[in-house]
């Protein structure tokens, strides 16, 4: 069985995301999305509600589990027995960063793979950043999050 994880804050989960999972779970038996901490970046949603989130978002995709994980994301992918990272790559920003996490992961287990899926146009401007920043400041969500992160960040910023 080909197993896919898809690592990632979803902090929180935006259709670009969405989008990646649903076209990254074709090419594979079973796709894990997987919530880690990103020790650079200071969470708005606790791993609990990211998880919760990310699984009322994919309830379309049949193959798909969502889970969380601490420590290094090296040892969480063979932990799911598997050797594939999925990572969606939005514009010439994200190549760099992308490119020295794969070879960090490379250097660390050459059997791990690192494979990316370019951005839907459509959703190639979408950062979790943007979206927590449009959120506070009461910025028109719809069409860029799922239905139930829209609530939920409304939720947040306005106590709805
Ligand atoms: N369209 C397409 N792809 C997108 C879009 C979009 N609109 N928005 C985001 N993406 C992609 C991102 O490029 C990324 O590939 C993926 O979706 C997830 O994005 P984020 O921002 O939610 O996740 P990150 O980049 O913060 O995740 C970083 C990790 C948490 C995976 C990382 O910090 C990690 O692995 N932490 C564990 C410790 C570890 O092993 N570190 C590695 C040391 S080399």
């Amino acid at each position: 069985m080909r197993i896919g994880v898809c690592p990632g804050s979803f902090d929180p989960v935006t259709n670009g995301h969405v989008d990646i999972f649903e076209r990254a779970s074709k090419l594979v038996d079973k796709l894990v999305v997987a919530v880690l901490d990103n020790p650079n970046k200071h969470s708005l949603f606790t791993m609990e509600e990211r998880v919760a989130l990310i699984e009322a978002s994919v309830t379309h995709i049949p193959n798909i589990e969502v889970d969380c994980a601490g420590g290094l994301l090296n040892e969480y992918v063979k932990s799911k027995d598997s050797h594939i990272i999925i990572r969606g790559l939005r514009a010439l920003s994200d190549f760099e960063y992308e490119f020295q996490r794969a070879l960090f992961s490379k250097f660390l287990d050459d059997n791990i793979e690192t494979i990316f899926i370019m951005t839907n146009n459509k959703y190639s401007f979408v950062s979790s950043t943007g979206i927590r920043e449009l959120a506070k400041f009461n910025g028109k969500l719809t069409g860029l999050v799922p239905p139930v992160v829209k609530e939920a960040l409304e939720a947040k910023f306005n106590g709805k």
